[in-house]
């Protein structure tokens, strides 16, 4: 299972603007399986953790402002090459060069607030689904 989980958050821009279901459907119909899933709403604290890697850029702050602002879907999901075609389901950051079609394309409005978070690597996958969930509210 190790390389085919990835792990996902719904932001709070797509969940303020009511694309909760919009965007879990594309998840389903592109062949995810959900392994886990929470709605739920990270501290200020929790989301510097989780960002730690961007802590020196200068959209840390601004980051971690956003995505503690509101809540969010975590959820993992599980699919033979999951970190690969999750990316690709999602678009670029900027989701001005997303590609059309993409869930980024489709509802997010700039790189800062852009819908959806995609792990990048099958590490990180695995370290931010144990950053979110216990084992044992996974279920494979
Ligand atoms: P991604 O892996 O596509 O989510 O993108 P990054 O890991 O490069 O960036 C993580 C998050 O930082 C993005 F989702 C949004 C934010 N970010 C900015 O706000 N400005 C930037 O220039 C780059 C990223």
């Amino acid at each position: 299972m190790a390389n085919n989980i990835t792990f996902t958050m719904i932001k709070p821009d797509a969940v303020k603007a009511g694309n909760i279901g919009n965007i879990l459907a594309m998840i389903n119909n592109a062949g995810f399986k959900i392994v886990a899933m929470k709605f739920t709403k990270l501290s200020a604290e929790k989301a510097g953790e989780f960002y730690e890697v961007h802590k020196e850029r200068p959209f840390y702050g601004e980051l971690v402002e956003f995505m503690s602002s509101g809540p969010i879907v975590a959820a993992v999901l599980q699919k033979d090459n999951a970190v690969e075609d999750f990316r690709k389901l999602i678009g670029a950051t900027n989701p001005a060069e997303a590609a059309e079609g993409t869930i980024r394309a489709l509802y997010a409005s700039s790189i800062g607030e852009n819908a959806v978070h995609g792990a990048d690597s099958n590490e990180n996958a695995k370290r931010e689904a144990s950053f979110h969930f216990a084992g044992t509210e996974m279920f494979s």
